[in-house]
């Protein structure tokens, strides 16, 4: 992306406007429109409005402001603005129906095209409008994984269908990494379709840690449980407990207890847990609670992109842990190829140089850092995109999950959550200060 002439980014960025929207496509076409419409969860809105704010947030950004024509639905722009409507007051709106939807998002692309194909890139102007494309390609995908997330949540028999992930393939590895002590290079300046919240780069020091080699299993979590690590508020922070407590949490979201061990539910299929995949639909609160268990601690999101980035052969930081290259099928489980987790072991290739695997792709990773600004910090394109959420309210996530697009993770990527949310494709590795004896 980064040596692309104006002629091959105008190509990328329509193929990967063309690959979001047969996505939207297909999350809001395998539902009937009475499902398309109505609420499955309080916590989520309507397929139709997460389809409609697609095309809206096109509208604003492409067609308008990088295209300068004339608005097309001036009189929607409110009805599609997640600041002024909470998603559980959604369904009350006047929303535009399916078919409107549709062909209000397929209006908007086709003059979303135009803009790409006439206006005159050049320059810094190909510079901005080549980040509000990138911008509005990693936005549709963002809804496009927030629709997975609405569909694990609905009821009723399997609409979704694919492939099974790949199998383990590595060997037997040990299960944590030491991470040496140092400063390296965190975010990034350069990535052109980084958001504002991964910039800019800056040197930032992390002392010696271990992290785990993998995300934590269902096998792993469910010895958790079994060990009464619900019901013992010494492994819990005091809102973690609280919050347990309210809401009656005994196990992660959609899993079931039979007398033959744990069953769950995924998109509509009743299965029994596989205990090699990593834990999945647990809130920040749950994870810290089982790292406090195993004697040790979620890792800081510092920590996290060092394990993922860093090389110690070059002192550098990579823009994957494989590398700089694009994620393809054989690095991790992106893009909503697998309806599921792989099993931990099944990306060799995916791992960083100091030997961490999985950290892209799976599950997104509850890290123990609240969302803030890096030093530095210029809010872009508008303050709603990161900056009213910066603070002590949510807790930063990294890696992206089997939900989330290529287009819209890297290592730098930084996604956040309030930290008792557990509708997202989350789970977590844990992390753990190293013993004075183990220190070089
Ligand atoms: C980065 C996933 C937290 O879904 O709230 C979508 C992305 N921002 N539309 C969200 C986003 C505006 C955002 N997250
Ligand atoms: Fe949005």
């Amino acid at each position: 992306l980064l040596e692309l002439s104006p002629r091959d980014l105008r190509s990328h960025t329509a193929r990967t406007l063309d690959s979001a929207r047969r996505r939207s496509r297909a999350l809001t076409d395998a539902v009937d429109d009475e499902d398309l419409v109505r609420q499955h969860s309080k916590l989520m809105s309507p397929l139709v409005w997460d389809l409609a704010h697609i095309g809206s947030q096109e509208e604003i950004w492409l067609v308008r402001d990088v295209g300068g024509r004339e608005p097309l639905r001036p009189d929607i722009d409110d009805l599609y603005d997640a600041f002024q409507h909470p998603r559980a007051q959604r369904p009350q709106l006047p929303l535009l129906g399916p078919a409107q939807a549709r062909a209000y998002v397929t209006e908007v692309r086709q003059k979303a095209f135009d803009v790409l194909e006439q206006a005159p890139l050049e320059g810094r102007r190909l510079t901005e409008a080549a980040f509000a494309f990138g911008m509005i390609v990693q936005h549709e995908q963002q809804h496009d994984e927030t629709m997975l997330a609405t569909h694990q949540l609905r009821e009723g028999e399997p609409v979704l269908h694919a492939p099974q992930p790949p199998p383990r393939t590595v060997g037997d590895l040990p299960g944590e990494v030491v991470v040496p002590a140092g400063s390296f290079l965190m975010g990034t300046s350069l990535e052109p379709w980084a958001l504002d919240n991964e910039r800019p780069a800056h040197e930032t020091w992390v002392d010696a840690f271990a992290i785990d080699t993998f995300p934590v299993t269902n096998g792993q979590f469910a010895r958790f449980i079994e060990a009464g690590g619900y019901q013992e508020p010494r492994w819990w922070s005091e809102q973690g407990w609280a919050y347990r407590h309210e809401h009656g949490i005994t196990a992660p979201r959609f899993w079931r207890a039979q007398p033959d061990g744990w069953w769950r539910t995924r998109f509509g299929v009743y299965e029994r847990v596989p205990a090699d995949e990593p834990v999945v639909h647990v809130s920040f609160h749950e994870a810290q609670a089982y790292a406090a268990w195993a004697g040790k601690r979620l890792p800081t999101e510092a920590e996290w992109e060092k394990a993922a980035r860093y090389d110690p052969a070059t002192s550098r930081s990579l823009r994957y842990p494989w590398g700089d290259a694009e994620p393809d099928a054989d690095h991790a489980n992106l893009g909503q190829r697998h309806l599921r987790p792989a099993v931990v072991g099944a990306y060799p290739r995916g791992a960083s140089p100091l030997g961490v695997h999985q950290l892209i792709g799976d599950v997104w990773e509850w890290t123990s850092s609240d969302f803030l600004p890096y030093p530095g910090f210029v809010a872009f394109p508008y303050r709603e995109y990161s900056e009213v959420f910066f603070g002590p309210d949510y807790k930063v996530l990294r890696g992206g999950s089997f939900g989330t697009d290529p287009v819209a993770i890297r290592g730098t990527f930084r996604n956040w959550d309030f930290p008792i949310r557990r509708q997202i494709f989350a789970g977590f590795r844990c992390a753990r200060d190293l013993r004075s004896d183990e220190r070089p």
